[in-house]
């Protein structure tokens, strides 16, 4: 319960977070242009044609089902994508020889890297730039989830004094658009013989390289927010995913043996797990949807916005109200789930498990469009993870806090964890 009618509420017009929510809906669906001038949500969103936070326009839609069938005509190269980036990640993490790493310095860039090669293909730019431009994006979101940011969108009277928190994401901004635009240029000057970007990457098909898509071309600046919506919508929120199963199979040494003999009884000495692969490593999946019930990466969503007057639980909902979510608290609702709060991955293996109660990517007209890359990436990679290293405490006894607490993105409070190479590696 709790979210139903999600299908019929869209359309998020105002500046920010929550802001509709306090000031009582009022203009809640209003087009952007206006609303939003001056205020942080504006500023990071080209005026408004972002998917995350723009108004339901004609515009915004066709946006989405481009980005939507962009990802789709990409999805073709996530095989080998996964499983090179999956091979990159462990690499890393043995770089460390088993010395007490925390998985947040690790995961970000493996996460960002994935998105890149969805985007733009095999032409990257060098290690060191993707690893700026995911601090970039790990500092942007710290900042965006500032009070003192946030506050901008819920009362623009405060937008005449100086905000420190403003100055540093315009910086920010500057660099993430420096970084995307780059990209663009790059895949502009090259050869004639070589045409890029090819077809089946997102760029690509977002510049209409490929007829067979809906929705292509878009103009430069939805083309601009369509990839930056990807890179930060698939970058910390996946990476702090991988990292709460860590966190949370370091109190669970006797299951990260189970998964263990899984994979290596499913997959022998040499495979490697693959997004396909849920119904033969059964519990490596429960343990992957357990994460996201109990810590769903973005916790409140995103807030919709009422386009009529409708319903939700019985509960009426006038239009142009501004709904938000709590995916934390339906993901913990006592009438549901046996014992709500523990880490039970077992509880997806009994026949009847209420999946039909999870929603941890939203659902309806602002549902995540990463869905199917994110869970194909935490297969893939906590499943690679696990297969190489057995995950240990830094000290005896000595295990991360799994407490919650609020920011745009649900991260683990930071942790340092042991991987000890389980076997030779290949
Ligand atoms: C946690 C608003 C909403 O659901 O420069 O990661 C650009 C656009 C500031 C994308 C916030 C899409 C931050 C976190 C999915 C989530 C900026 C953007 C938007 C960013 C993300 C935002 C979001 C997401």
């Amino acid at each position: 319960m709790g979210l139903g009618g999600g299908g019929e509420l869209s359309g998020w017009g105002r500046g920010g977070w929550g802001a509709g929510a306090l000031g009582g809906g009022v203009g809640g669906c209003r087009g952007p242009r206006a609303a939003l001038t001056g205020s942080p949500a504006g500023l990071v969103s080209r005026g408004g044609r972002d998917l995350a936070l723009g108004a339901a326009t004609p515009g915004w839609r066709r946006q989405r089902g481009a980005t939507r069938g962009a990802l789709a005509r990409a999805g073709g190269r996530l095989r080998p994508l996964l499983r090179r980036q999956a091979r990159a990640l462990c690499a890393e993490l043995r770089s460390h020889g088993g010395a007490p790493l925390d998985p947040f310095e690790v995961f970000p860039f493996h996460t960002c890297s994935t998105i890149g090669r969805l985007l733009f293909g095999d032409l990257m730019p060098p290690e060191a730039e993707v690893r700026a431009f995911t601090r970039c994006v790990v500092e942007l979101l710290e900042v965006w989830g500032r009070a003192s940011v946030r506050a901008l969108d819920l009362l623009p009277a405060l937008r005449v004094l100086p905000n420190p928190g403003l100055r540093e994401l315009l910086r920010l901004v500057e660099r993430r658009d420096a970084f995307v635009e780059a990209q663009i240029r790059r895949h502009e000057a090259s050869p004639q013989e070589c045409p890029s970007p090819p077809g089946d990457t997102v760029l690509g098909a977002l510049q209409g390289r490929d007829p067979g898509v809906r929705g292509g071309p878009l103009s430069p600046p939805r083309l601009h927010m369509a990839l930056v919506d990807l890179f930060i919508g698939g970058t910390e929120t996946t990476a702090a995913a991988l990292a709460w199963a860590v966190a949370f199979l370091l109190h669970r040494p006797e299951l990260q043996e189970r998964l263990r003999a899984e994979l290596w009884r499913e997959l022998g000495p040499t495979g490697t797990p693959q997004a396909g692969d849920a119904g033969r490593l059964p519990l490596l999946h429960a343990t992957v949807t357990e994460t996201l019930r109990l810590r769903p990466p973005a916790p409140l969503a995103l807030p919709h916005c009422a386009r009529r007057h409708t319903s939700v639980a019985g509960i009426p909902v006038p239009a142009g109200s501004i709904l938000v979510p709590n995916l934390l608290a339906a993901h913990q609702d006592p009438d549901t789930w046996d014992h709500p709060e523990a880490f039970l991955p077992e509880r997806f293996l009994a026949p009847g498990a209420p999946w039909r109660a999870l929603v941890p990517f939203g659902c309806g007209a602002r549902s995540c469009l990463g869905e199917g890359l994110a869970r194909a990436e935490l297969f893939v990679f906590l499943g690679q993870i696990l297969r190489e290293f057995r995950l240990e405490p830094p000290a005896p006894g000595l295990l991360p806090c799994l407490q919650v607490s609020a920011g745009t993105v649900l991260r683990c409070p930071p942790f340092r964890v042991r991987m000890v190479p389980c076997q030779p590696p290949a």
